[in-house]
């Protein structure tokens, strides 16, 4: 595809309210939809979390339960909270006047122990080569060694950015950026506007050892964030409660966030 397809991460605490099982944040995925601006159609790939739809289903509905029928009715349970979630996406998107179209993870992507192993993405270029916006997402998936597992949004934007050469992904979560502690339980915790991969080595060193804490999940994700950058695009982390972040992130422009890069 050339180094021109963007990837916009929809973070599962801006897209629900985590705390309300099966709750979208609908004002907060109208306000993105309408932000994001119509040239990048055709080279943009949404994809979303689980928020208190998967999440909540994962905790509740258990992949590891002994009997083989309860794990796949629970399966079932994760995959049509994921689908219900999807749905309400999309059709804001579409609402928002853009061709959205969903594609479901699980049909494309087998994991093997809990991460992506198989992954077949070929049919993402074509949907984008007919000037759709492919919306995806994390999801319960089969997998080869555990029978189920789930694939996270994030394990999926480092595939997509492999498979599609995409030159940046934007990551739309619920604070500003990457800090240097949780800005939500530490009021000296500063924005880091700028990052490299050897930076975020050494951001990772400190969480290993529980130095550096998560911002709404978000630390736990620069792994997935540094593997992105290594494969070539450039990250934003920006907050998708300001949709005119998100749109400035995913045209490349000057933006309050972080950028990392390689
Ligand atoms: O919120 C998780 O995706 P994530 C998807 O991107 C499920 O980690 C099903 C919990």
């Amino acid at each position: 595809m050339g180094r021109s397809v963007a990837i916009l991460k929809l973070g599962g605490s801006v897209i629900t309210y985590k705390d309300l099982p099966l709750t979208p944040n609908v004002r907060a995925i109208r306000n993105i939809a309408k932000a994001i601006p119509r040239d990048v159609v055709g080279r943009l790939v949404v994809v979303h979390g689980g928020g208190s739809f998967g999440h909540w289903a994962a905790k509740t509905y258990s992949l590891s339960s002994e009997d083989p029928f309860e794990r796949a009715a629970n399966f079932s349970v994760i995959r049509w909270a994921m689908e219900s979630l999807n749905n309400v996406i999309t059709k804001l998107l579409i609402e928002a006047g853009l061709p959205a179209c969903s594609l479901q993870t699980s049909a494309l992507v087998v994991n093997k122990s809990g991460e992506i192993g198989e992954a077949r993405l070929e049919i993402v270029s074509r949907f984008l080569s007919m000037g759709l916006i492919p919306v995806m997402f994390g999801d319960a998936v089969l997998d080869s060694e555990a029978g189920f597992s789930i694939a996270s949004g994030d394990s999926l934007c480092a595939q997509l950015v492999e498979r599609l050469e995409a030159e940046r992904v934007v990551f739309a979560v619920d604070v500003d950026g990457v800090y240097t502690s949780d800005p939500k339980t530490n009021p000296d915790a500063q924005l880091v506007k700028d990052l490299s991969v050897s930076s975020l080595s050494d951001i990772e060193i400190r969480s290993a050892s529980s130095a550096y804490d998560v911002t709404g999940g978000m630390i736990k994700k620069l792994e997935e964030i540094l593997s992105v950058v290594k494969k070539g695009a450039v990250v934003y982390v920006v907050n998708g409660f300001f949709p005119d972040r998100v749109r400035d992130a995913l045209l490349g422009r000057k933006v309050i966030g972080t950028v990392i890069r390689r």
